[in-house]
């Protein structure tokens, strides 16, 4: 029986839609073939003028993935494996869109793609149990679910100094990049943040501008990717052996499928710690933070300041200038309390070119933008463009950027006010038939996000199988299990390293946010099994209302 069959009893008047998904990045375009498959009729909205998510918008120089290519992609349809080739250890952002148009293609989504459609309201019915959905060019539409696949750093975030209208220079976000690129040829460059971006793009602008002045307010611990080509030899062996590392991805805290060495250090000798740690440094990238098993290093503070020492030494060694290292080496925060970032074409060294010069705005805050560039609490520095590499409104920006409406004329915004309140990440009580792909409290950017997201949507789909093969029409998360669900991330995230960071994790980096640290922090194993449990208890936590009789049915 397909959806639209049931729907005369409770819904009057057929919705436009089975089920609206905003955003077609990872997420929309994997719920789209999912949801289709299932026979609903399903509109993707997106704002931009093509798929990619994430990698249509930051294609600022040097933007690459941190997880490696051979995972960073779907797993689910064998065609894709077979057909795509990644060709560098590492993607870089041209290479990833290119991957999603492909795969739009191959599964031939792009027909219920409105592109360049921004989704700014959605507003639940009680009496008609629909949500409907107004678009910016002024559309509704009506719609029995409505899938949020807005992702997780999408929203950027600038911050408000003072004077950037009088500036004359260009200036940039790094996520919201020209197509076209942008010259820096013999210009006077500033960058503004040193977080995963600024690290990513640093050595690339250096390369190419007059001179380069990095504002920088927190130092990173960058741990080299090791990036290099893939060989054909190498590919053919990760295609023989994709189950097994889907497998073991899959079933992995971070959704990579690394081993570690040990599972804690607390036996080893320093001397035995420093062997394991100069290997994983040579093997790079997220191999490192597997030196241990990643849920030791996030939360054992003896091994973690070991590992913390290991970088900041590294730094000291790349970096010429001892007054320079200072200022580059961490020491406010403990090493993967924050998101660790890579270093690809040697960061550190960067800093010891005549050109590049650091700017300790810590010390020194930006006071304004001037006509002519910026000035800090301690001089003015000329420039002509200016790159904020200053991050994103994370986790719930994109989400709160719509005006969500739920029962009772609940606005999500005022719901969230003190922070995301959500079970598994995937609902909210109050929000009725509303899915939030890689919401907050879900595992999301702690993994390998293609894993996350593909679990995610593979549970949504489920779920709405079991609502149609059941006769239900509505599904809405209890305010019980949701309590209780905010408390145990909550209460994981107090067992671990991440209160010691002022991160964009816990919304510290936009003013006013409320201060909560937000995915869950006990890694997809455990959370694939917490949703797998749930699902096999008959939605668990979830109230679920049937189509004929309305009555209220409490899992
Ligand atoms: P991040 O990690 O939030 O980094 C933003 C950077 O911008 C960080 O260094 C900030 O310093 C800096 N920043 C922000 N506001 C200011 C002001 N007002 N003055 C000076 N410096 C400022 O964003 P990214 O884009 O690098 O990375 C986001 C994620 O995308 C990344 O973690 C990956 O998952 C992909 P702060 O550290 O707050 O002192």
């Amino acid at each position: 029986m397909s959806v639209d069959d049931q729907h005369d009893t409770r819904f009057g008047d057929t919705p436009d839609v089975d089920a609206v998904v905003v955003g077609a990045g990872f997420s929309g375009l994997y719920m789209l073939h999912r949801l289709r498959e299932l026979g609903l009729s399903v509109r993707v909205y997106e704002k931009a003028d093509g798929v990619g998510g994430t990698w249509y918008w930051n294609r600022y120089p040097g933007a690459r993935c941190d997880s490696e290519s051979h995972i960073y992609c779907y797993s689910f349809d064998e065609g894709l494996l077979e057909e795509w080739e990644w060709t560098e250890r590492y993607p870089e952002q041209p290479e990833i869109l290119e991957y999603l148009q492909f795969a739009a293609d191959h599964l031939d989504l792009r027909r219920d793609i409105e592109f360049e459609t921004e989704v700014t309201a959605a507003t639940f019915d009680d009496e008609s149990g629909t949500w409907t959905v107004e678009t910016a060019d002024g559309q509704q539409v009506t719609t029995r679910f409505f899938i949020s696949a807005v992702g997780c750093l999408s929203k950027p975030f600038l911050p408000d100094f003072d004077g950037l209208d009088e500036f004359e220079g260009e200036w940039y976000h790094t996520s919201r990049w020209p197509e076209g690129g942008v010259d820096f040829a013999d210009k006077r460059v500033g960058v503004i943040g040193t977080g995963s971006t600024g690290i990513q793009t640093i050595p690339e602008v250096a390369e190419r501008a007059g001179h380069l002045t990095v504002f920088q307010r927190t130092p990173n611990y960058a741990v080299p990717a090791r990036n290099r080509p893939l060989e054909e030899d190498e590919y053919e062996e990760i295609r023989a052996n994709y189950d097994d590392i889907w497998d073991r991805a899959r079933n992995s805290r971070l959704g990579m499928p690394f081993d570690s060495e040990a599972n804690s250090a607390r036996r080893l000798s320093e001397e035995e710690i420093h062997e394991i740690l100069d290997k994983r440094w040579q093997q790079g990238g997220f191999r490192f933070l597997h030196a241990f098993e990643p849920g030791h290093i996030l939360s054992n503070e003896e091994t973690n300041a070991i590992i913390s020492e290991f970088i900041r030494s590294k730094i000291r060694e790349k970096v010429d200038d001892p007054e320079t290292a200072a200022k580059l080496v961490p020491t406010d925060h403990p090493y993967a309390s924050k998101r660790p970032p890579m270093d690809y074409n040697d960061y550190y060294g960067t800093y010891n070119r005549d050109d590049v010069r650091l700017v300790d705005v810590e010390a020194a805050p930006i006071t304004e933008f001037t006509a002519d560039g910026i000035r800090t609490a301690d001089g003015h520095y000329d420039l002509d463009i200016v790159v904020f590499a200053t991050g994103f409104d994370a986790m719930t920006g994109a989400i709160l950027a719509m005006d969500i409406e739920g029962r009772d004329g609940l606005s999500l915004e005022e719901k969230w006010s003190a922070g995301p309140r959500t079970y598994l990440g995937l609902g909210t009580h109050g929000f009725p038939n509303l899915f939030t792909i890689t919401g907050p409290q879900s595992p999301s950017v702690l993994t390998n996000m293609p894993m996350s997201i593909e679990q995610h949507v593979e549970w949504i789909t489920d779920c709405i199988e079991f609502m149609d093969r059941e006769g239900y029409d509505l599904i809405e998360p209890t305010e019980e299990a949701e309590d209780q669900w905010v408390s145990q991330t909550n209460m994981l995230a107090d067992q671990m390293l991440f209160s010691e960071a002022d991160s964009w994790y816990r919304g510290e980096n936009v003013p006013d946010k409320p201060s909560v640290f937000t995915p869950f922090p006990g890694g997809l194993e455990m959370y694939r099994g917490i949703c797998e449990t749930v699902a096999e208890k008959g939605y668990d936590g979830f109230e679920l209302r049937g189509a004929a009789d309305a009555a209220t049915v409490e899992k």
